[in-house]
């Protein structure tokens, strides 16, 4: 064998090595309810980030909540990172609506470019959840949702359409490979609390924790609630006319907060796409979710429920680090 198909040989076996290696990135379906907090422009600044590195496909990103503001934001941050075609869907209900009470999604929305103006422009929810999934690789898609259960207990519901024969229940069972929420939490008690993201749509919360076909991984409360993040980003000086940043900043400052914010949902997006190692390992739990939104941890192991390996700190700065990555292409 001659030295040049000795050389083309090794290049062969590295590449194939390289491409063994590799694995799929995790196709997602995002669901938020962006507008009340901004942690949800953090998550979604880490959900992008991911799918730069080839470590995730966004299939969808889709809102919970009715408030004005959802659909366009949802659009702004797809549109800075390069991805404005991704589809939109948003609830048609007129509730959960929940404000955004700091101002910096109308203020994003003003400053930066997105294609869906407002939330009439955006695709029926379960239609596009509906679509989305009928075509995806059996057990393949991870939902991550990082606010109300609305759509899901909606699309469990749903009946056959002109996307799948199937019902509601045998299509997420059929295809969903996993559900990753920020959701629940266990309270000084070990047993109650009442978190926001079940409590605001209780009905919906308790269809999901009681009939979810696949596993489900929950970031409760107090989990994300120890993890500090945004006051990095926002003295990033390397960072220009970035939503994210400018969402941060505006909400921080209108808080006076000057220690950073919990870091709920981008802990969702974290154990969803890199697993819950090496920052992360779970217990399992059931939970049963009263009529008033509270939960009740209840004998049983249907859900993987996270609890800290590694110091907030460290997960704070690898979450931080994430939510800083520039975009790899402009629009
Ligand atoms: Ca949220």
């Amino acid at each position: 064998m001659s030295y040049k198909q000795t050389l083309l040989l090794l290049c062969l076996f590295t590449v194939n090595i390289v491409f063994a290696q590799k694995p799929k990135p995790v196709a997602v379906i995002f669901d938020t309810d962006i507008a009340g907090d901004y942690d949800d422009v953090g998550a979604m600044a880490l959900l992008h980030a991911f799918a730069d590195k080839g470590e995730a496909k966004i299939l969808a990103t889709i809102s919970s909540n009715a408030f004005e503001t959802t659909a366009p934001t949802i659009s702004v941050i797809n549109t800075y990172f390069g991805r404005p075609e991704i589809p939109i869907g948003i609830t048609k209900k007129d509730k959960p609506n929940k404000d955004c009470a700091q101002q910096w999604a109308q203020a994003i929305i003003a400053k930066y470019p997105h294609n869906i103006k407002s939330n009439t422009q955006a695709i029926e929810a379960v239609s596009l959840y509906r679509k989305i999934l009928a075509t995806q690789p059996d057990t393949s898609v991870t939902i991550i949702s990082v606010g109300f259960f609305t759509n899901l207990a909606d699309l469990l519901a749903s009946p056959a359409d002109k996307y799948s024969k199937l019902s509601g229940i045998q299509l997420v069972k059929k295809k969903v490979k996993k559900l990753v929420s920020m959701a629940a939490g266990i309270g000084p008690d070990g047993k109650t609390f009442s978190e926001y993201n079940v409590n605001v749509d209780a009905a919906s919360s308790q269809k999901v924790f009681s009939n979810w076909p696949t596993p489900v991984i929950l970031s409760g409360f107090e989990i994300g609630e120890k993890i500090l993040t945004g006051i990095t980003l926002i003295n990033n000086q390397s960072i220009q006319n970035s939503p994210v940043k400018d969402a941060f900043k505006i909400a921080l400052t209108k808080d006076k907060n000057t220690v950073g914010r919990n870091s709920w949902d981008e802990t969702a997006v974290l154990t969803a796409i890199r697993g819950p190692k090496p920052y992360f390992s779970y217990r399992k739990l059931n939970m049963h979710i009263k009529d008033d939104g509270t939960d009740l941890v209840i004998p049983g192991e249907r859900f993987l429920y996270l609890q800290f390996v590694r110091q907030p700190d460290e997960i704070a700065k690898a979450i931080e680090s994430l939510m800083m990555h520039l975009p790899n292409k402009k629009p």
